[in-house]
């Protein structure tokens, strides 16, 4: 077979950085990125309880879950530093994964190409590497855009896809150690950091490498290459951390989904969907109102009635699958004083539902400690005030620890059912 032209040829890619030496480094940046990445949105995924109820998209009995365990409740930023750590350091990890894309791009155009089974295998398992880490961040980072229009299939897809990503990284990983032991032992870890750019030099071209046969004359040296990769990442990072840590950055994260509905005064926090989007019936928060509490022995309260009882305040957090987080006071009435008064038998599991007539999470089903912790709470106000419409006025669930997609807004009942 002839070689074709253009970037096929191996005196097209030029670039005199571009080598084993550069790539291992890239790679073993990028790493402990991913691997965060990963186990955090593992993490997540045991946060939904995926076990109970229909708290996840994913079916608890047919799909393969390993890693499902009771969430706890404490510390009650967990769900926040985990969700934070997901999307921040998926956004830092961008500018490296191009970066390292690019370093080994002239092995796409590798001719022939395929040259022997093993070859064929080792191409299959890199289009799943690349295919699967540029499909992971597409869908992370639309959805941490523009959440609920993607809802279905970016569940499944994020979830299944990270599955064949990690398992292609192993093997990727596995195969790739050698050759990044042997890039740091021949050329020494940061040693080509110190050279400046009149002295960057090609890596050695070997048929089929990374290093150029032909290199071009060097415009930015390899301490220059990884500075501006990771300049690009501390500024993805000033203009997203602000949604997950608050403070003056909250301003500058202009990578955090803009937009969307705040409130006045002290419901003047991030909504995710407000009444109207969620399909709330106007009719159906006002006076007629009740909670009904579906139990051994059915309650039904009016607000006033939940009012009536003891209250119980607690400064805690919202945090949003997709990274994005506020704290703010609740007030409202703790969950287990509810369970005590419904003679709910131990041993039943808490589940709420919503108001609002359609939608994946419109009800959530709680574990034990999450009902049973003394700041879970059905909560009635917040900074004072009554809750929003937007936030959840008539009664909202407010549990320490929880995705925030389960604080269910507009609670309409509450059942116990069996484990
Ligand atoms: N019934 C209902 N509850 C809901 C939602 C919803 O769409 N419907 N959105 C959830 C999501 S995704 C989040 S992050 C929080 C946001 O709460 P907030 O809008 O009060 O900030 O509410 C949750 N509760
Ligand atoms: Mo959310």
């Amino acid at each position: 077979m002839k070689r074709p032209p253009g970037p096929f040829r191996p005196g097209f890619w030029r670039s005199p950085l571009r080598g084993p030496w550069l790539t291992s480094v890239l790679g073993s940046l990028l790493l402990p990125l991913l691997l965060i990445v990963g186990a955090t949105g593992f993490l997540s995924h045991t946060a939904y309880q995926p076990d109970l109820g229909h708290n996840a998209i994913l079916d608890p009995t047919h799909d393969f879950q390993p890693f499902i365990f009771s969430w706890p409740t404490s510390p009650s930023w967990l769900y926040a530093l985990n969700q934070g750590l997901h999307v921040n350091v998926g956004i830092v990890a961008v500018p490296l994964l191009l970066a390292k894309l690019w370093s080994v791009i002239p092995r796409l155009f590798a001719w022939p190409p395929v040259k022997s089974p093993a070859m064929a295998v080792e191409r299959a398992s890199l289009l799943l590497l690349v295919g699967g880490a540029l499909f992971e961040f597409a869908t992370g980072i639309l959805n941490i855009q523009v959440y609920y229009p993607w809802h279905f299939s970016f569940l499944q897809a994020h979830y299944y896809g990270a599955w064949v990503f990690l398992a292609a990284l192993f093997a990727h990983v596995t195969v790739k150690t050698p050759v990044i032991v042997r890039a740091f032992r021949e050329r020494g870890v940061t040693r080509p950091l110190r050279q400046r750019l009149r002295d960057t030099a090609a890596e050695p071209y070997e048929p089929d490498g990374l290093a150029p046969a032909d290199p071009a004359d060097p415009t930015l040296s390899r301490r220059g290459l990884l500075g501006l990769v990771g300049a690009g990442s501390l500024t993805l990072l000033a203009v997203t951390a602000g949604e997950t840590i608050g403070g003056p950055l909250r301003r500058v994260a202009l990578l955090a989904p803009r937009g969307r509905v705040f409130g006045t005064g002290p419901n003047d926090f991030q909504v995710n969907k407000t009444a109207r989007t969620a399909g709330i019936p106007p009719g159906s928060t006002g006076d007629s109102w009740r909670l009904a509490l579906d139990a051994p022995q059915p309650l039904s309260f009016t607000r006033e009635q939940l009012l009536r009882l003891p209250q119980h305040t607690y400064d805690l957090p919202i945090a949003c699958v997709e990274g994005w987080t506020t704290m703010q006071r609740w007030t409202g009435v703790r969950l287990a004083d509810l369970a005590e008064m419904a003679g709910a038998p131990p041993g039943m599991l808490m589940r709420v539902e919503s108001l609002q007539p359609r939608g994946a999470f419109r009800q959530v089903t709680l574990n034990h400690d999450q009902s049973h912790d003394p700041r879970s709470l059905l909560a009635l106000k917040v900074n004072g005030v009554d809750l929003s419409l937007d936030h959840g006025y008539p009664a909202r669930l407010i549990v320490p620890a929880l995705p925030g997609v389960h604080n269910t807004k507009w609670v309409k009942a509450i059942r116990f059912v069996e484990a």
